[in-house]
């Protein structure tokens, strides 16, 4: 494993705590790559129920995410007729919802976060199960026959164990059953240079031919591969059992034959992080230092790590906005900048907003026509509009 990129201590990307409150702390984030299966990993582990008994991060309210599950249902109702479907960190089950309301039936889900699963019963009438799943679990009597459609969304490159996690997916299905895992794409995140994505959670950041030697030693095999444009680019895998008798579809070979992913790739998004930074401050301490008023927009994950590296503080950054009551007025983690309601920015109309939810940035610049100040967007390289 080579190291190829080196973000120092940081902390946890969705550790939102009040004033006071105990924080989880620091660890280093470095990210480590494998020439021979081209994936990308972290150096550590930090133990997943630090990170998701509680989880600060709701499926996203806004526009482009409905969109997509409207499309993700489409894509998935065209492969197979069957409608009970599972999903595998379901988080507050808002995406189960859609699903159901498009026609799936019955849905439940899973997750290890206490506090999305009382919302997924409470607000959206979602059963949730509130476990971790691995090749232990044990399905209740909830579930009746095996589901036809099993569904991780942004789990998958979030887990240790991927070979206990693909026998916990043939544990749960049967030889006609479509599992489908969405997934950030190494090979965008390298294209946009969007080194924000790594964090702790992300513990890989997955290649196809990663997956096929994962896969090689199971009951799966890739089935179809289907690219979306949200989260700055990521890809439905769609497995098949090897006993279901569908050939896979071309997209497979297709994707991994131009599929590119190097330790220059990722060298130069190191490189891309530091220049980046560089600017960012450049930017903002000039306009601090000229009495201009900058806050960020969107306290998310990315938020925490581009906030960290360049180590700005309440003096640069005056607030960030963000629609998630978990993360209101509790300050980004490892910083003293507080997380307000995003009517901040109309109210104190600030002359900069630093983009920090940029992969929603057409939705939000529409959505907030009334801010009178410039956008700072960080990716795909630093600029103001
Ligand atoms: O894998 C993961 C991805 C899918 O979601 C998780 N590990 C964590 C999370 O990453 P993130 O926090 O970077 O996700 P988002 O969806 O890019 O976060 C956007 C943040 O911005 C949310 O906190 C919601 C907020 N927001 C807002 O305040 N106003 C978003 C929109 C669209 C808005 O209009």
């Amino acid at each position: 494993m080579i190291p190829v990129m080196d973000f120092g201590l940081q902390p946890l990307a969705n550790d939102f705590c009040k004033e006071g409150e105990e924080r989880a702390g620091y660890a280093p984030l470095k990210v480590l790559f494998c020439p021979r299966c081209t994936l990308a990993q972290l150096s550590i582990v930090v133990r997943p129920e630090i990170l998701y008994s509680r989880y600060a991060y709701f499926t996203s309210t806004s526009q482009t995410i409905q969109n997509h599950f409207d499309t993700l249902a489409q894509d998935i109702m065209a492969e197979t007729e069957g409608r009970e479907l599972f999903e595998i960190g379901c988080n507050d089950g808002r995406g189960l919802r859609h699903f159901k309301d498009l026609g799936f039936a019955p849905v439940y889900g899973m997750d290890p976060a206490q506090n999305l699963c009382e919302v997924a019963k409470t607000r959206y009438g979602i059963d949730a199960i509130c476990c971790f799943f691995s090749e232990k679990v044990q399905f209740p009597t909830l579930i009746g026959l095996k589901p036809d459609v099993v569904l991780a969304r942004h789990v998958f490159c979030h887990v240790d164990n991927w070979a206990g996690f693909v026998r916990g997916l043939e544990n749960v299905s049967r030889s006609d059953t479509l599992v489908c895992i969405e997934v950030p794409y190494a090979v965008d995140q390298l294209q946009t240079g969007s080194f924000d994505q790594c964090y702790h959670e992300h513990l890989s950041y997955l290649t196809l031919r990663a997956m096929v030697a994962l896969l090689k030693d199971s009951q799966f095999h890739l089935h179809r591969i289907i690219r979306y444009n949200i989260h700055g680019g990521v890809i439905l895998m769609m497995l098949r059992h090897n006993l279901s008798g569908i050939a896979p579809d071309a997209s497979v070979q297709e994707f991994i034959a131009k599929e590119q992913v190097t330790e220059t790739h990722w060298k130069d998004m190191d490189w891309k992080m530091r220049t980046s930074v560089t600017e960012l401050q450049r930017l903002v301490f000039g306009a601090t230092g000229c009495g201009k008023r900058v806050c960020a927009y969107g306290a998310s994950a990315k938020a925490t790590v581009l906030l960290n590296l360049c180590r700005f503080t309440k003096k640069q950054i005056a607030f960030v906005t963000d629609t998630t009551t978990t993360k209101l007025y509790r300050n980004v983690p490892g910083t003293d900048i507080p997380v307000v309601d995003e009517g901040a920015l109309i109210r104190e109309q600030p002359d900069y907003a630093l983009l920090t939810a940029w992969n929603y940035e057409k939705e939000i610049i529409t959505k907030e026509k009334w801010f009178n100040g410039k956008w700072i967007v960080p990716m795909p390289t630093v600029h103001v509009i």
